[in-house]
């Protein structure tokens, strides 16, 4: 046992639509780093969720003819639905609308940043990216459109509280550059580096309180009920708020004041937020920062982004219903690299489950465990042997990919080895030879069960329970024609 501790999140997620493969990506690697985590004995704390206090959302609901809060409980079920298929370990989901879990504690650090004279009020004039949630500057456009949403951002004209995000500039700077903030790849260190060195501006961090907004969306300032928070500052307080920060100590002193490891994933369209914004204000409030960000890249699909328009979104519901949870999970841990964008198409998926699942895992499985419930009159005995050092080495490093790559690479040594060391023969000439091989073999699947837990914990059970019971598992993975 050790006294480690891990803390992960997710970004919490927009309900204005239904979560994509992108979404499902980032969840399901973040998953298996905390299994990966649990299962070395660390006490771990899993957290994901939704950004509900949007306008995006507001704007989806009503082009459904639905009211928002409504709209945003029946997108949200569709959001665990998900994670529950995905078979996502989540511990809590927390919701930024929840007054009683979030609400308290976004409204504390408000009144931290107060505090520390970092809140000013200011009358501002810009354009507000809806799809961002976030204001843009002329150069951001192309023909006055914003570039990622295809949409003419809204001109605002207002009264607004701003944070002096200028003030922490340096400090953030030295703690990326120092490693005390760790930003993994060191492409995306160098990216927010560049962006720290050109200079921080100050961020409009509340918005006049919407008329149109129904009771109970976007959290009140402070003493200013007329406006209300800023969704980014809302929505990255809450990893925070989850764990009782401004409400109830316990897991927020565990897990975040008295823990090394605390982790961020999102992907790379996000990073300045955590790694600018977020620094920012938890400096203000005099509180510890992240340590890690892992920052991973994009999903596309024959090279180009997925797009509703194009026509090559890839629904994780849809490949689900064909192939089943741990498909889905050792697509994204295999044939993608958190580090980099990777591709995908309905083709290379079939080919990589058939690949790799039917004909690799199953396949193996069935071989070994035919030869077992034959030959072998009692299960083999198991033993618990530590992970190899190039598994957990990978993990420690968030290199999903390398760690998956190395536990094929071992089924198809096994695979080999059924075949150079050829049981089902020997076992005909000499039993006791023919049996000390299978049991060697069944060993070995046995250990190699034990790495996939975290990465396909579904499967994984099934194979230790067909170990355990010296009995063929079912089919596991059906070939895809
Ligand atoms: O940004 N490939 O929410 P969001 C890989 N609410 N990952 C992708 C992806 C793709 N094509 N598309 C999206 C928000 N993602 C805010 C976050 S956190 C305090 C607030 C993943 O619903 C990736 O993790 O737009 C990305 O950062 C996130 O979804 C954006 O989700």
């Amino acid at each position: 046992m050790t006294n480690k501790k891990f803390y992960l999140t997710t970004p919490i997620f927009y309900p204005n639509a239904k979560l994509h493969l992108g979404h499902a990506y980032t969840t399901t690697i973040s998953d298996i780093l905390v299994r990966y985590h649990r299962l070395v004995g660390e006490r771990t704390y899993f957290l994901t969720g939704s950004d509900e206090n949007t306008q995006k959302m507001v704007d989806a609901a009503r082009k459904e003819g639905q009211e928002p809060l409504v709209f945003l409980d029946g997108i949200v079920a569709k959001f665990s639905s998900l994670f529950k298929e995905l078979d996502i370990s989540y511990d809590q989901f927390i919701r930024t609308t929840d007054r009683k879990l979030h609400w308290p504690g976004a409204q504390k650090l408000w009144t931290k940043l107060v505090e520390s004279g970092d809140i000013y009020k200011k009358e501002y004039e810009g354009l507000y990216c809806t799809g961002h949630e976030a204001f843009v500057t002329e150069k951001d456009l192309v023909d006055g459109k914003c570039p990622d949403h295809g949409t003419v951002p809204e001109r605002i004209k207002e009264e607004n509280y701003f944070f002096r995000l200028s003030k922490y500039n340096d400090t953030i700077k030295n703690k990326i550059e120092s490693g005390e903030l760790h930003i993994v790849p060191q492409a995306r260190k160098k990216e927010i580096l560049s962006f720290l060195g050109d200079g921080l501006q100050d961020v409009s961090f509340s918005r006049p309180h919407r008329a149109d907004w129904p009771e109970g969306l976007g959290i009140p300032v402070p003493g200013d009920e007329s406006q209300v928070m800023y969704v980014w500052c809302d929505a990255l307080s809450n990893y925070i708020t989850a764990l009782g920060y401004g409400r109830d100590d316990a897991l927020y002193q565990e897990f975040w004041q008295d823990n090394e490891a605390r982790m961020h994933v999102l992907g790379k369209d996000i990073l300045r937020f955590h790694g600018a914004i977020w620094p920012g204000m938890l400096l203000s409030a005099g509180l510890p920062l992240p340590k890690t960000l892992l920052v991973h890249g994009f999903i596309t699909s024959g090279g180009k982004k997925m797009s509703k328009t194009l026509g090559n979104v890839i629904d994780p519901e849809e490949l689900l219903a064909e192939y089943g949870t741990d498909a889905v999970r050792y697509f994204l841990a295999r044939h993608m690299s958190p580090f980099e964008d990777g591709d995908i198409t309905r083709e290379s998926f079939k080919d990589a489950y058939n690949a790799g699942l039917a004909n690799g895992l199953g396949n193996l499985a069935s071989r070994i465990m035919q030869l077992a419930q034959t030959h072998l009159s009692a299960p083999v005995k198991l033993e618990y042997k530590p992970f190899p050092k190039e598994f957990s080495d990978a993990l420690d490093n968030f290199e999903i990919h390398k760690a998956t790559e190395y536990v094929w690479d071992r089924i198809s040594a096994l695979d080999r080895k059924i075949t150079e060391t050829a049981p089902f023969k020997v076992v005909k000439e000499d039993a006791e030879k023919g049996r000390a091989i299978i049991t060697e073999l069944t060993t070995e699947l046995a250990f190699i069960d034990q790495m996939l837990e975290p990465i396909l914990p579904a499967t994984s059970k099934k194979i230790i329970e067909a170990i355990m019971a010296n009995k063929k598992p079912e089919n596991l993975f059906p070939r895809k024609e």
